[in-house]
């Protein structure tokens, strides 16, 4: 993997922090070295990674979550 950049990821169907404890721990399962941000009330994920945001948002979504990557500049 390459070095880490910053990702945007929507998610929706995070209802409270177990929710986004789940999502966090499958983003640090892909990438270990991740660092995550996420909003709970807009389902705003934002990750500094070197995995990439579609990798992420697949993962997430085996997951039971929907989740699209952004990919507008942030
Ligand atoms: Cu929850």
């Amino acid at each position: 993997m390459s070095s880490a950049q910053p990702i945007e990821l929507n998610v929706k169907g995070m209802t409270c922090q177990g929710c986004v404890n789940a999502v966090t721990r499958v983003i640090k399962r892909v990438d270990p070295a991740a660092t995550v941000r996420i909003d709970l009330a807009s389902g705003r994920v934002e990750a500094l990674t070197s995995a990439t945001g579609d990798l992420l948002a697949k993962a997430i979504s085996a997951g039971g979550y929907e989740a699209v990557a952004r990919h507008e500049p942030v």
